[in-house]
């Protein structure tokens, strides 16, 4: 199976360290010295007598006994790095020297047979930077001895002040878990795995209380390091290469999936082992669905095809969506919400900078929008929110491990923050006929409808990849073509295959 073969690629990749393998990269231990200075932070902000568990993501079953592709829980990913499954983190301030500490599986010749290699614990330190690394089978004895303030792991008649200071704070009744829940599940919602453990550890360790450390971890998570922003540009490259390649690759006749191949090869081609996201490739009336995944519909002349996609390089993902015409012309009516989405996209861009909010960025898109669709005979009160009908979604999410990244929106922007601006309008029947059926709706739909037939299943998403430094923003996907001058220039080459 192509997929297994890919991951013993990758864990190879990683054992030989990442300046070995991939070009541009960071200098070897650069890497492991960051995830120890994001441990370090994270042990910072805990209270001596916690202990935080941080567990790998579960693998997905695709159909029968064949996987999705394992993907990592992306926070552990954060502090460890590591992408094994069955691996539990844990951080403690309390301990003396053993303030972290990782449990990994143990090696089984039949699993690597048919799944790959197993880090050793060797590797797992090389590359982790973690000193103490046990087996799984050592987790839950390692928690229950540390929270009955017992010692772990010592030879007969060894003795150790390594968890004195953490075994005072249980004693003195300040003992803590410390897990990643975030926000709670409905009450009719399946209990997730982390919540049935806690559970039973609140069951038996009564006396210990129990602490949300998601928003640690997000809070760090949404400052990227300099190690992480210079991935980041390289992944937003790749991505950048990779739409390239797919404006290349669309014309009249061809299948979306024709387009989608031409970007995650180029993902592939440069070590970006997976997409971010599932690729959005939606040509003529499929531009107006904003998570369109089928790829199947043949390109006809004259459409617009909305590309939105993105390759996850070394953990970190950016976003970039593209609209153009798979003619290589825009026609007069696709111009005109092309120019208007591109207008409120550079209003917005002016807009992102260090201590605005990212509602300032909304807001600055919106201004534009509400203005142009007014002038466009597409709405009659740019006051209302009648501009939504066309204008459906927020324009700026955190990117980062995952694309709508974690990170908190009442924030000030600030150095190290990446995000998105990513106007769009969708001109959709059906938004109309969702509309409730008021007087004012009636008209609306009425003074609008010359407007509308001419726009009728346009769909447009102008979509860039940002991160704010020392010295103001950086667009990290500057080199895919833009502006329509830009874009048009970029299809060109290719036109006689476009007729
Ligand atoms: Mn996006």
């Amino acid at each position: 199976m192509i997929g297994m073969w890919r991951r013993a690629a990758r864990l190879t990749i990683l054992a030989l360290g990442f300046a070995a393998v991939v070009p541009g990269a960071a200098r070897a231990g650069e890497y492991q010295d960051d995830l120890k200075a994001r441990r370090a932070r994270v042990i910072q902000k805990l209270d001596p007598g916690a202990m935080m568990i941080v567990w790998s993501a579960p693998a997905k079953v695709y159909s029968t006994d064949v996987n999705y592709e394992y993907r990592q829980d992306s926070s552990l990913l954060y502090l460890t790095g590591l992408e094994q499954e069955e691996t539990i983190l844990v951080l403690m301030p309390g301990a003396s020297t053993k303030k972290e500490v990782v449990f990994v599986r143990e090696p089984n010749a039949r699993r690597e047979h048919w799944n790959g290699h197993t880090l050793t614990k060797e590797e797992v330190t090389a590359q982790t930077g973690i000193e103490t690394v046990y087996f799984l089978s050592q987790f839950e004895p390692f928690v229950t001895a540390m929270f009955n303030t017992r010692n772990f792991g010592l030879r007969r008649g060894e003795t150790t002040t390594e968890w004195d200071a953490f075994h005072a704070e249980v004693r003195a009744g300040r003992g803590k878990l410390a897990l990643l829940f975030g926000p709670r599940p409905a009450p009719s919602q399946e209990l997730p795995e982390i919540y049935v453990w806690a559970n039973r550890f609140r069951e038996r360790f009564f006396g210990v209380s129990m602490t949300d450390a998601k928003p640690i971890v997000d809070d760090l998570r949404q400052i990227k390091t300099p190690y992480e922003q210079k991935v980041l540009e390289k992944s937003v490259l790749i991505s950048s290469d990779a739409h390239k390649a797919g404006m290349r690759a669309a014309a009249p006749g061809r299948f979306e999936h024709e387009v989608e191949a031409a970007i995650e090869q180029v993902y592939l081609a440069n070590g970006a082992m997976s997409w971010g996201y599932p690729s959005i490739v939606g040509s003529g009336p499929n531009s107006t669905i904003l998570h369109y995944e089928a790829s199947s519909r043949k390109m006809e002349p004259g459409d617009l095809l909305l590309v939105d996609a993105a390759g996850n390089y070394q953990g970190l993902t950016g976003d970039i969506t593209r609209t153009y015409p798979v003619s290589g012309t825009f026609s007069p009516a696709q111009k005109e919400i092309y120019q208007l989405v591109l207008a409120a996209q550079e209003a917005a861009i002016l807009a992102a900078r260090a201590g605005n909010k990212t509602q300032d960025i909304e807001k600055a898109s919106e201004e534009v929008i509400k203005a142009g669709l007014l002038r466009l005979g597409l709405i009659t009160d740019a006051k209302g929110d009648q501009f939504r009908t066309w204008y459906t979604h927020g324009i700026c999410h955190w990117i980062g491990m995952d694309v709508h990244d974690v990170g908190d929106y009442e924030k000030p922007l600030a150095a190290g923050m990446a995000f998105t601006i990513e106007p769009g309008l969708y001109f959709r029947e059906q938004a109309l006929n969702d509309l409730a059926d008021t007087k004012a709706n009636r008209e609306f739909k009425e003074k609008t409808a010359a407007a509308f037939a001419k726009y009728r299943n346009i769909g447009v998403r102008i979509e860039d990849s940002f991160l704010i430094t020392d010295a103001g923003l950086k667009r990290l996907s500057a080199t895919v073509p833009r502006t329509v001058e830009e874009v048009e220039a970029w299809l060109k080459p290719q036109t006689p295959a476009r007729r």
